[in-house]
């Protein structure tokens, strides 16, 4: 069976682009392979972050994830910093990655890359994602278009350490949905949805009531035509709700566009869609946000299952990479 992994920072409630891009798929791809998916929360160390939020954020998401579908009972659901492992194989990876190849990645660039204050982590963090992925020998890493890069890089950095030292890590592949892997903000159609640079009216969180969804759809960014084309080079903001559509809907987003005479019907459409598409996944949150013991027994339980996953490899890796094996074992 062929091993999957993924991950999703705490940010709190996701959003639609997490859930379209993403966790959907996780929750279809649970049945079909050996799933693992984390919340990685030591990723939030990149920028600024409450620290009196972060457990609160960190459950919440892991909340989210359940309620978009993840079985516990089928795949795997763990905090990143529950697995020692992750941070401790990060820093060989970190030494097999350079500077250069670290410095081109576009997020560390948007994300002020240029700027000498910016966190050393904001550079690494795409090792330690690698480092996420590699410890369990993950086939497959199903994830939004904005990670291809980063999936790119971890197999370079695989590649380049099965070659220093030996085969010793499963180079994955990238498996980007088909149709919103790339979901727009309803206000600036050519930036990405995202939690930490949208405006509250461009996000679509899942736990959005059906008012709210309604009011952030109908006040979309579009443009002065009035023609429904799928053309996302020049209508990014009509595209992008014609994805959204497609999404919710299982159609393709070209051929949708003849059904809708004018901007205001297809953004009717388009939020009927998506309250019906999340109504289920709020309501399962609101339930399961009232028993987070429920949820803390899920995610301890799935770090000791990862823990057997993730072990063995961070010991191959260090036998590998020439290390004295402590007599006891890595596991302290
Ligand atoms: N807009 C998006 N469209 C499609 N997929 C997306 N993903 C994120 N945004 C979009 C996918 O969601 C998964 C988790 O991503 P993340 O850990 O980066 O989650 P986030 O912090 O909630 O994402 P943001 O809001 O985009 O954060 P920032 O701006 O801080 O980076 C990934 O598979 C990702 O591709």
């Amino acid at each position: 069976m062929t091993r999957v992994l993924s991950g999703v920072q705490p940010s709190g409630v996701l959003h639609l682009g997490n859930y379209l891009g993403a966790v959907r798929g996780w929750a279809a791809d649970q049945h079909e392979h050996d799933a693992f998916f984390c919340v990685v929360d030591l990723h939030s160390l990149t920028s600024d972050y409450d620290p009196a939020a972060l457990a609160g954020r960190t459950l919440d998401t892991a909340t989210g994830l359940l309620a978009s579908g993840l079985d516990p009972e089928v795949c795997t659901l763990f905090v990143q910093s529950h697995v020692a492992a992750h941070p401790r194989l990060a820093w060989l990876l970190e030494c097999t990655a350079t500077y250069g190849e670290l410095r081109r990645m576009t997020q560390f660039k948007e994300k002020g890359g240029e700027n000498e204050s910016v966190r050393a982590g904001l550079l690494t963090y795409p090792v330690l994602m690698a480092a996420d992925i590699l410890l369990y020998d993950a086939d497959r890493v199903p994830v939004g278009d904005d990670q291809r890069q980063h999936l790119e890089l971890t197999r370079d950095v695989a590649i380049r350490f099965n070659h220093h030292f030996g085969p010793t890590f499963v180079v994955p592949e990238a498996a980007v949905p088909a149709v919103a892997a790339r979901v727009m903000d309803l206000q600036e159609p050519t930036r990405k949805m995202s939690k930490s640079v949208s405006s509250p009216l461009g996000t679509v969180d899942i736990l959005d009531s059906p008012q709210e969804i309604d009011r952030k759809v109908r006040k979309a960014v579009t443009d002065t035509e009035s023609e429904v084309r799928y053309d996302p080079a020049a209508k990014p903001g009509v595209s992008n709700l014609l994805d959204l559509l497609a999404a919710a809907t299982g159609a393709d987003p070209a051929s949708l566009a003849p059904g809708f005479t004018n901007y205001g019907g297809l953004k009717a459409a388009v939020a009927e869609a998506l309250v019906e598409l999340l109504r289920p996944v709020r309501e399962r949150h609101l339930a399961l946000a009232a028993d987070r013991a429920h949820v803390v027994g899920v995610l301890a339980a799935g770090a000791a299952k990862a823990r057997t996953v993730a072990g063995p490899t961070f010991e191959r890796a260090m036998a590998a990479a020439g290390f004295l094996a402590p007599a006891e074992g890595y596991s302290g």
